[in-house]
């Protein structure tokens, strides 16, 4: 006898993007990513609509034990000299972690603890990275193409953007087509 099987989801690993149903998709612009880039002149400079990044996921039942999958694509650019990023989050559920993986272009993910302590893994085509519990995460786009990573994650776990309003305590930028990371107080 044939095995029936049902259709399965799909990811394309070399573009990430997604396909099955029920899919989600939200794009984060410039515009509202306030208190997010240490320019605040250049942000205010910036298109409000210019697209920073969209997030697909696949949609999952709400509840303990349930888990979500999805893609986020961060567009290359720069506020100023800081090169474009997620908004960053702890999640409201402190103790639940997430795992992201690489699958195009180049940046970091930028991981902080409750004491402040930051640091940074590398993210590119093939990267894993496992986000321990109690941990805020953000991605980081350094290149010139699109920066694509898929993770799992609680659906339960929830984002905590409030904890860290005043901003991570490193930042990213290019001076003179060099990297730099910066440690700061209050963002
Ligand atoms: C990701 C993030 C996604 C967008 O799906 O939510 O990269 O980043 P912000 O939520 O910080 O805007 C994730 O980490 N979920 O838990
Ligand atoms: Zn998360």
């Amino acid at each position: 006898m044939k095995p029936t099987h049902c259709p399965p989801r799909h990811v394309d690993w070399a573009s990430g993007t997604l396909r099955g149903e029920p899919l989600i998709r939200k794009t984060t612009r410039l515009g509202a990513l306030a208190g997010v880039f240490a320019d605040e002149h250049a942000w205010r400079q910036g298109d409000p609509e210019l697209a920073v990044y969209t997030v697909e996921m696949f949609d999952s039942p709400s509840g303990e034990g349930e888990l979500y999958t999805g893609v986020t694509h961060l567009n290359p650019g720069r506020v100023g000299d800081e090169f474009f990023m997620t908004r960053g989050h702890f999640h409201a559920r402190r103790e639940q972690g997430e795992v992201y993986f690489g699958l195009r272009g180049e940046g970091f993910l930028l991981l902080q603890d409750e004491q402040g302590q930051t640091r940074l893994e590398k993210v590119a085509a093939g990267s894993v990275h496992i986000i321990p519990g109690n941990t805020a995460h953000r991605l980081i786009n350094t290149g010139t193409e699109i920066l694509s990573a898929l993770a799992v994650w609680p659906t339960t776990a929830g984002h905590d953007y409030a904890s860290l309003a005043g901003g991570f305590a490193k930042r990213i930028t290019t001076h003179n087509l060099q990297l730099m990371a910066k440690e700061v107080q209050n963002g």
